[in-house]
């Protein structure tokens, strides 16, 4: 760093934000003629983007420092948030309204040439996760920064982010999404640069100071982690946190010159190439478990490099080891840096000379897990071969602790064999395979699930046993939420400045309880009216995009029905297009007469299904063929039209969630731990038909029950019918299904070869997600729906009751739970200045 004396000149020196129109114009100007190098003769949307985007960066630079140095100085607990995913979209747009910049730039930008919307529009979305678990990283880490918390994200910089889905001939196909291209929002820090190991053998060393034959990992092969930071922006606050992924490249040099000069030129690049695979690509799964040794060898990259990193900042304040709790809160998302409990307490036992039990009494009191799914195909579990061979050092630590967990059983539960083998994290079978949510447990003080029922149902089922043994007090609730400033202000502009014209300005936007202000306004027919036109202009604005995209002309005065989200048979969007194809053959029957009663839909859908879920695929087949068929039906002309929306995304959840009048929240009761576009939609004034599932259930608690169209059959009943299904006697399917299968069987959406796997899944497959037994009363909640939509008075009614009553599912809530009930952290307020809203 800069000697003392020369400080002073430094600081006079210093970088200072931009202040208002005309300098943000000449910082734009100046970007786009220096940065990068080009001139009013070539200046496009997208020159005019970056030059817009490093303009903003650099105020937000400013901030990302100073943030930076003040929490250094302060020197509180940090939350470190370990994800595998943080799926952020975009970032110009949430950066100019954070920072309160985004008038001064619509205007500047405009007497520049350009609108701001364009070039909003030519970012690429950052898309490092696979749905709702990377999301929800994304609005915690801008609740964090909002409510001024002293927090970094860890994470992978994919190279490949989740894959951009074509739809060729109504079938997905998957197309590799490199977004690296242009990404001024992370700065490479070749300066923070860790080795990390795999392979390996573990012999014998020294003795250490206690006498004990020290194990030493070593002869493994070495990759070096790099890390890229991301500024992460609170709104209304100069503080930006930081966001840190790694990157890995070979260690020690380019390739190897041996090779290269032997002539062996492909065989140089071999060993770059196989350390640049580690961070290459996103697995595309949601939900599932694929157990593959580059995943594993992703999740130990990450977990090292975030720990050195970790451990390395907190010996620079020279405290004693224990407290190293009181310095770091570690949060795990989901099971997959589990890891990192095991590399902690090697740091301290391997490298640090610790004993045992005083390295694992810090360890459990550092981290706090999140289970996301109680999904047995989802809950992961690693091959022991696997882990003995990247790992051996790793493998053995678990023994131990899975020893010295099963031996506290024992005392506590002496003689019950049963249980031993039940909550050991080694599964006998060959091979033997290592439970991570259990690691997990035991090495965490805390565990939580993601929405009431979710967190009761991890209780009374998969961790049962860990209740018995820990105590209630160890396993806790943390409801979901969302940011506002995202999937409100940022993508609802209009039913933002309508809400601050009535609740008193946007401090709503960081007290979201706020909103029940709206509720004195139900009555008001001016605001009704307002809002109603707000919603049919969002409406208006997604039938354009739907238009421009497939060509299909859908009428923005019919009844949106959305249903957008990760494809799978859980989240059911084969019972949501059954239920469409059986609207149809009821259309087909009516007179002329009887078609002008009914109320227009627009089906419209969207999600990826992972490149090897083959149901999830042929579920897509299903919706785009009914599209096909629907579409052109010029009898039911409008009355119904299906739409598949190719790529659904971030930015285009931002288009589609202010334009839904209804949306489908729809999974098997008791699969879905929380969602949380439920909490999207109905914040944007959206009504919503679900089952009682996840946090539908808290949000049906909130709005009130006369809000929301719940259907079909309840958690505690799932067993019980499951287990019909499979061995009841003369188990029917429900007619109007039968009515539906029948009809794709006969061949009306194309050859029933396609469907056969969809169609045995309710049949010989016993119905696993209970369609058949949800399929009635969805129909006849549809049917309410409907009824309730020709009362248009009665329907903005409940939409703006609802969005009144929603503040509880604010990330910021969430956030605050966290810090109080998991990491015991405080925010560490900034010095104020610099601009503000
Ligand atoms: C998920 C659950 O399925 C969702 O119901 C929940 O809202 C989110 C966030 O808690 O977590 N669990 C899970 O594995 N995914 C979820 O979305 N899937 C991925 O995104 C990988």
């Amino acid at each position: 760093s800069i000697p003392q004396p020369l400080r002073e000149t430094w600081r006079k020196l210093s970088a200072s934000e931009f202040d208002g129109k005309e300098q943000f114009q000449k910082e734009v100007v100046r970007h786009v003629e220096t940065t990068l190098a080009r001139s009013i003769y070539n200046c496009d949307d997208n020159a005019a983007y970056s030059g817009t985007a490093l303009a903003i960066r650099d105020n937000l630079v400013i901030k990302w420092n100073k943030t930076q140095q003040q929490q250094t100085l302060q020197d509180q607990k940090r939350v470190y948030y370990l994800s595998l995913e943080f799926l952020m979209g975009r970032t110009l747009d949430n950066a100019m309204l954070n920072t309160g910049l985004k008038d001064t730039a619509r205007e500047g930008i405009s007497e520049l040439g350009f609108r701001i919307e364009d070039i909003i529009d030519q970012e690429h979305d950052a898309a490092l996760g696979n749905g709702g678990l990377g999301r929800l990283a994304a609005c915690f880490l801008d609740s964090l920064a909002t409510l001024n918390y002293p927090a970094w994200g860890y994470g992978l910089r994919y190279r490949y982010g989740i894959f951009k889905q074509e739809i060729i001939n109504g079938f997905q196909a998957e197309v590799p999404d490199y977004w690296l291209d242009f990404n001024p929002w992370e700065f490479p820090r070749h300066d923070v640069a860790i080795d990390v190991m795999f392979y390996g053998t573990v012999n014998p060393g020294p003795r250490d100071d206690r006498g004990n034959i020290k194990k030493v990992w070593e002869g493994g092969e070495i990759v070096q982690a790099i890390a890229y930071d991301v500024p992460i922006p609170g709104y209304g606050t100069d503080c930006t946190n930081n966001l840190r992924l790694w990157s890995s490249k070979p260690s020690g040099g380019e390739f190897d010159f041996g090779k290269f000069n032997s002539g062996d030129y492909e065989g140089s690049i071999r060993d770059q190439q196989r350390a640049e695979t580690i961070s290459a690509v996103l697995y595309p799964n949601d939900n599932i478990d694929a157990g593959k040794e580059l995943r594993l060898k992703q999740q130990y990259f990450w977990v090292a490099a975030s720990l050195h990193d970790i451990v390395r900042r907190f010996k620079k304040s020279h405290r004693p080891w224990k407290e190293f709790p009181d310095q770091v809160a570690i949060q795990l998302n989901d099971t997959h840096p589990t890891l990192a409990i095991v590399e902690l307490q090697r740091i301290f036992i391997d490298i640090e000379c610790l004993p045992w039990d005083e390295a694992w009494y810090i360890v459990t009191r550092t981290f706090g897990y999140t289970n996301h799914t109680v999904l047995p195909e989802a809950l992961e579990k690693w091959s022991v071969p696997l882990v003995q061979n990247l790992l051996p050092r790793h493998l053995q630590i678990i023994y131990d602790i899975n020893l010295f967990f099963l031996q506290s059983v024992e005392r506590k539960f002496p003689k019950d064999r049963d249980l031993l083998r039940r909550v050991s994290v080694v599964e006998e079978g060959t091979p033997q395979v290592l439970r991570m949510a259990y690691l997990a447990i035991i090495g965490s003080h805390k565990v939580n699930g993601v929405a009431e029922l979710h967190s009761d149902l991890i209780k009374a089922t998969i961790f049962k046993d860990f209740v018995d043994i820990f105590g209630q007090d160890k396993f806790t609730n943390v409801t979901n939420g969302i940011t506002p400033r995202r999937w409100l202000h940022q993508a609802n502009p209009k039913l933002s400045d309508l809400i601050a014209s009535k609740v008193g300005g946007y401090d709503f936007l960081q007290n979201l309880t706020k909103l029940t202000v709206l509720e004195k306004y139900v009555d008001d027919k001016a605001f009704k009216k307002e809002w109603m036109e707000i919603k049919l202009a969002a409406k208006v604005k997604l039938a354009k995009y739907i238009k421009d995209t497939t060509q299909i002309a859908v009428n923005p005065h019919s009844l949106f029905d959305i249903q957008v989200k990760r494809i799978h048979e859980y989240k059911r969007q084969q019972m949501n297009i059954f239920g469409v194809i059986y609207r149809y053959l009821r259309l087909k029957e009516m007179t002329p007469e009887e078609r002008k009663k009914q109320v227009p839909r627009t089906s419209i859908f969207g999600g990826k299904a992972a490149p090897g879920y083959w149901m999830a695929k042929t579920i897509i087949r299903l919706i785009t063929a009914v599209g096909e068929v629907v579409n052109r039906d010029e009898e039911i002309n409008g009355l119904l039209k299906v739409i598949f929306i190719e790529d659904y995304n971030v930015s285009k959840a931002e288009i589609i969630v202010p334009a839904s009048d209804i949306s489908e929240h729809i999974s098997t009761a008791g699969t879905e731990a929380s969602g949380t576009s439920n909490m999207k939609f109905v914040l944007n004034g959206g009504l919503i038909i679900g089952t009682c599932d996840g946090a539908n259930i808290e949000i049906t608690r909130e709005i009130g029950e006369e809000n929301i169209f719940l259907l079909g059959n309840l958690a505690e009943q799932v067993e019980d019918l499951r287990h019909q299904h499979r061995f009841g006697k003369d188990v029917v399917m429900d007619p109007k299904l039968r009515e539906v299968c029948d009809v794709i069987e006969a061949g009306k959406f194309g050859s029933e070869q396609t469907y056969s796997g969809l169609i045995a899944a309710l049949t010989t497959g016993f119905d696993y997600y209970l369609v058949s037994d949800d399929f009635s009363s969805y129909i006849a909640t549809q049917d309410l729906v409907d009824e309730a939509y020709r009362d248009q008075d009665g329907w903005a009614t409940k939409s703006i009751t609802s969005v009144a009553r929603m503040g509880f599912f604010s990330a910021d809530r969430a956030i605050n739970e966290y810090a109080e009930e998991v990491w015991n952290i405080e925010p560490c307020e900034l010095p104020k200045s610099g601009s503000r809203p």
